[in-house]
């Protein structure tokens, strides 16, 4: 889906900022919510989670559904335009009335939906947009989870370890855009004998004129030239000699389409940046334009204090300085899809993505982090069903629409630690890893394995192109002794090396650390201990040549649902949740920084070569 964005054809409004607000109890007739405006209700910040930002148990905890409502003014000049809402994101699903008609409902908390409310906004006059918000996660949903009544409380579990923050969390947009517009652009790159070959799918809405539609397209620099052209038909352009998008180089180029009626009027202008850059798995490499790519950076959360899962561009921009100075190269967006923001901003930052689909907590032997005794079987009827893969496959639909084009994007990870070592697992995963190799074949495919089977017991890694390890032997087990914990992690990850010839990102490794707690020796918990963790892990890391990569579990601390192996949420990040560094963060930086001056010295292949190669 586009991103909403003023073109010479579109215009955009912001809807952010302060909505009405109100938690529903009353279990039916949702639709009337929509049909008076309340103005007394409370305010809510938009975008931002709901929970955090009121000092109320009630709302924190709430179960169910609340209602956002906003009158807007629809811009005097639209007349002629077909006006659309548009939701970043709506947490976990939404139903939209305008004027009290229903006209989208949406179901997944971290993709975009539009709604086309021409029919109820008149130029010039208002509008009113009512949003309800379901937060309920449940077998149906990704990620999963169960509802249960205490007494008269409905109460919501889910076995992934991370708050379940809810709301309007990312931006709202009112568009004016043409009737006969695009409505979607792929771009592909190839690279051969040193020409980009950019391959262009632009599609448009489906309208009287479409059919006749001629499709005009250009290609601009990073600083505005026009480089390649085509009229129309053509959906390939060629760019010779390309600056290539690198990581730490987010080199982007533009396509600019547009939609020209047979007269040569224009119907609509869409802008989409693109890199040119190949990725590839080949033995146990990981390459990106034909050079080995080693991942340093982290696991991460969309998290802030008071924000809660809310986006904001100031946390976005600051996080990235961080990981930048930290000398990262890369970040998991575990375990769901992050703002298209920080997608765009990772593009042009140079910053390598691993892009995780929300399918995290497939896994009953799990419970908010911790291993815990299966109480059911995972695959059955009664917990992850057919009906959950069907949500799961519809949201690698939304996830791989909205996030094809980005070059910062390398990996797809199609879930975080699901079950897989028992029956059930192949049968789950097969048509998973296959829908996502069909809706995107030019990119490897992993999910993040959790340290529970070993190397012999898995029965699905072999259908993916990378391992991605999460692992924890000197936290939850072997607690305190890294010792053993070293020889431990090093037998394990040698087996995996030598059963799988993949390569292998370690995606999670870390120890919960409260800042400002020093002992001597080290002990769990304290920041000594958190050093010596890491460094003990990238020992073996540097042990074992089929390792790729390593990313830190997390880097900051992150709010969890209440449990009594948490204070005060997960403390496993390198910076606290208000981003101050922990002690360990020196010597990661170090070594981070040390291996980027070993990559920037080392001869590289030369990525057209390796593309004639592939060819
Ligand atoms: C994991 C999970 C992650 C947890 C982490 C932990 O394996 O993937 O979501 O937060 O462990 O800290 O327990």
């Amino acid at each position: 889906m586009l991103r909403a964005k003023s073109t010479p054809t579109r215009e955009v409004v912001s809807l952010d900022g302060l909505w009405k607000f109100a938690v529903r109890h009353e279990p039916t007739a949702v639709e009337d919510w929509a049909k008076r405006f309340d103005p007394r209700a409370r305010e809510a910040a938009v975008p931002a989670s709901y929970n955090d930002l009121f000092a109320d148990q009630e709302i924190h905890d709430h179960v169910g559904w609340v209602t956002y409502q906003k009158t807007v003014r629809i811009p005097a000049g639209w007349a002629a335009k077909e006006v659309v809402i548009r939701f970043d994101a709506a947490t976990h699903e939404a139903i939209v009335w305008a004027d009290g008609h229903e006209v989208a409902h949406h179901v997944g908390g971290y993709t975009p939906f539009e709604a086309v409310i021409t029919d109820f906004a008149r130029p010039g006059e208002e509008v009113t947009i009512t949003v309800a918000v379901n937060n309920q996660l449940t077998l149906e949903t990704i990620p999963p989870g169960e509802i249960s009544q205490r007494g008269e409380r409905r109460t919501q579990t889910y076995r992934h370890d991370f708050f379940n923050y809810a709301g309007l969390t990312r931006s709202v947009w009112l568009c004016g855009v043409p009737k006969t517009r695009i409505v979607d652009v792929t771009v592909t790159t190839r690279l051969e004998s040193g020409v980009a070959r950019i391959g262009c799918d632009v599609r448009l809405s489906e309208t009287a004129e479409s059919s006749a539609v001629q499709m005009h397209l250009r290609i601009k620099d990073a600083e505005g030239a026009v480089v390649a052209t085509a009229g129309p038909g053509a959906d390939t352009l060629s760019l010779d000699a390309p600056t290539l998008w690198r990581p730490g180089c987010g080199y982007l180029y533009e396509l600019e389409a547009t939609a020209m009626s047979p007269e040569g009027e224009t119907l609509d202008v869409y802008s989409q940046p693109f890199g040119v850059r190949t990725v590839e798995v080949r033995g146990t490499e990981f390459l990106i334009n034909g050079e080995p790519f080693y991942f340093t950076g982290f696991g991460r959360h969309e998290d802030l204090p008071v924000f809660g899962r809310g986006h904001s561009d100031a946390h976005m921009v600051h996080d990235f300085a961080l990981m930048t100075w930290m000398g990262a190269n890369s970040f998991r967006t575990s375990h769901y899809p992050y703002a298209e923001d920080v997608l765009d901003y990772a593009d042009r930052a140079g910053i390598v993505v691993i892009d995780e689909s929300a399918a995290v907590g497939l896994n009953t032997a799990m419970g908010g982090g911790e291993f815990g005794h299966r109480d059911k079987p995972t695959y059955g009827p009664d917990y992850v069903t057919d009906a959950t893969r069907l949500a799961h496959e519809q949201h690698l639909r939304e996830l791989i629409a909205r996030d094809k084009n980005h070059p910062s994007v390398v990996l797809w990870s199609v879930a975080n630690e699901p079950d897989s070592c028992v029956d059930g697992a192949r049968e789950y995963f097969e048509p998973i890893v296959a829908l996502t190799r069909e809706l995107d074949p030019t990119r490897p495919v992993t999910f993040a394995h959790v340290a529970l089977p070993g190397a012999g017991d898995d029965r699905i890694a072999d259908l993916f192109d990378v391992l991605c390890l999460n692992r924890y032997a000197g936290w939850y087990f072997l607690t305190g002794d890294l010792a053993v914990a070293e020889k431990v992690l090093s037998r394990d990850l040698g087996t995996w090396a030598k059963n799988y010839r993949r390569p292998i990102i370690m995606t999670e490794y870390g120890a919960d650390t409260v800042a400002g707690l020093h002992t001597a020796p080290a002990q769990p918990w304290s920041e000594e201990y958190q050093r010596d963790f890491l460094e003990t892990y990238h020992r073996v890391f540097d042990s074992i040549p089929e390792v790729v990569g390593e990313q830190i579990w997390n880097f900051a601390d992150f709010a969890t649902q209440v449990t009594t192996h948490r204070v005060d949420g997960n403390r496993k990040g390198m910076f606290t949740r208000d981003r101050k560094p922990k002690s360990a963060v020196a010597d990661v930086r170090r070594r981070w920084l040390e291996l980027k001056n070993r990559a920037s010295s080392t001869p590289t292949t030369d990525p057209e070569t390796t593309a004639e190669e592939q060819a």
